[in-house]
């Protein structure tokens, strides 16, 4: 049962991504709409760290530090994008991803990675 689900899912997904990236960027983050998740980025960690979300959903970062902070992907369906390191952003700025790969997509903050880690799951 467990493998029918499967091949169907892929089959959905390999026809989704003939026109998808991974990933993209989305140009204008605070009009982002559609399926949007919110992270704060705040005191040194995104909040909430760990997320799960739907394929095709946007997940948005709003650094509320004084200190600027960033979202890089590494790894998972993202490894060797070109633009996985996203800006610095100041504070009260925002940066979105839409995620279109299902997968564990992990980040950190470029210049705090050993502090500020997270992870988006794509279902
Ligand atoms: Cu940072």
């Amino acid at each position: 049962m467990r493998s029918i689900v499967l091949v169907a899912c892929l089959t959905v997904f390999s026809s989704a991504v003939a026109q998808a990236a991974p990933v993209e960027i989305v140009e204008n983050p605070s009009a982002a709409s559609g399926e949007v998740t919110n992270i704060s980025i705040k005191d040194m960690a995104y909040g909430p760290a760990t997320i799960k979300v739907k394929a095709g959903s946007i997940v948005r970062w709003k650094n509320e530090d004084e200190v600027a902070h960033n979202v890089q992907l590494r790894g998972g369906p993202a490894k060797g994008w070109d633009k996985a390191q996203g800006p610095m952003l100041n504070k009260d700025e925002s940066y979105a991803l839409k995620f279109n790969e299902p997968g564990s997509y992990k980040y950190i903050c470029t210049p705090h990675s050993i502090a500020m880690k997270g992870e988006v799951t794509v279902e």
